[in-house]
């Protein structure tokens, strides 16, 4: 409607595209596609977009990339993927003094039952108190609430605080490893890459501390069969912990170093 549309420069948004239109370009060079196969790709990619499956697609095989570049040898805690599967708006948990938080879950929530202890300091060894924590994981049938599972919208997602000493134990389940969809394009691609679908067991969790950078991380198990081919290749060694068990539980527990910004 006679509108112009925003001519507004930002170098950076500039350099970005021309970076990425220049590397797809020399991509198709160098695959050297003939038009068969151009037309193919397109149709994948479109394909890949209406199923909605661009987020989880890029999680996948991109996210790790970004991290990679951005915090390897840097101090503290390494940071995992976000991946596809954060829902805003989760519940607050809050406990009695002297009970766990208890992570949102249904009255026979199945899985094996899993208290999860954290420490959460800063770099130069300062416990951080009050910190914002948000949690969420898959549940037994491998599934995410808000997005693929049955279960209730924030089944086994919620947000809460350490305490005084930076601590902070939430009962909850013990995650399950992790098929992303196969049924999709994102699927048909790992069947060309003749590449699994799995994901190790993993919990997903994001912390908020005042004048500190926001770590944004997840924890894998000890003995995980997919800890080394993670289709996303989020594992990090430092963020594997061991799966205590207690008999009628299982207990692990990790340490969290956030730096000051
Ligand atoms: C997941 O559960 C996930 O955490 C990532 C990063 C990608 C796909 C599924
Ligand atoms: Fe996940």
């Amino acid at each position: 409607m006679g509108e112009k549309i925003a001519t507004k420069k930002n170098a950076r948004v500039e350099e970005v595209f021309n970076l990425f239109i220049t590397h797809i370009q020399n991509f198709l060079r160098e695959a050297n596609l003939n038009h068969q196969e151009y037309t193919n790709f397109v149709n994948w990619a479109d394909r890949l977009g209406r199923k909605g499956e661009l987020p989880l697609y890029a999680d996948v095989f991109l996210e790790t990339h970004v991290l990679e570049a951005m915090y390897t040898n840097m101090p503290g805690t390494q940071p995992s993927l976000l991946g596809p599967y954060f829902a805003e708006g989760s519940p607050l948990i809050e406990s009695e003094p002297g009970e766990p938080l208890v992570l949102t879950q249904r009255p026979d929530e199945p899985g094996d039952v899993l208290y999860f202890k954290g420490h959460v300091e800063n770099t130069e060894g300062k416990p951080l108190a009050n910190t914002r924590i948000e949690f969420w994981q898959n549940d037994n049938s491998a599934k995410y609430s808000n997005f693929d599972s049955d279960a209730p919208d924030f089944n086994l997602r919620g947000h809460f605080y350490t305490d005084e000493n930076g601590d902070f134990e939430v009962k909850t389940i013990v995650p399950v490893p992790y098929s992303i969809p196969t049924d999709g394009p994102t699927g048909e691609f790992l069947e060309y890459m003749d590449q699994h679908s799995m994901r190790p067991a993993h919990l997903h969790i994001m912390f908020e501390a005042e004048g500190h950078d926001t770590l944004i991380t997840q924890v894998f198990f000890e003995g995980d069969e997919w800890l080394e081919t993670d289709v996303a290749e989020g594992v990090r060694e430092e963020l594997i912990t061991k799966l205590e068990d207690k008999g009628d539980h299982k207990k692990a527990s990790l340490n969290f170093v956030m730096r000051p910004e």
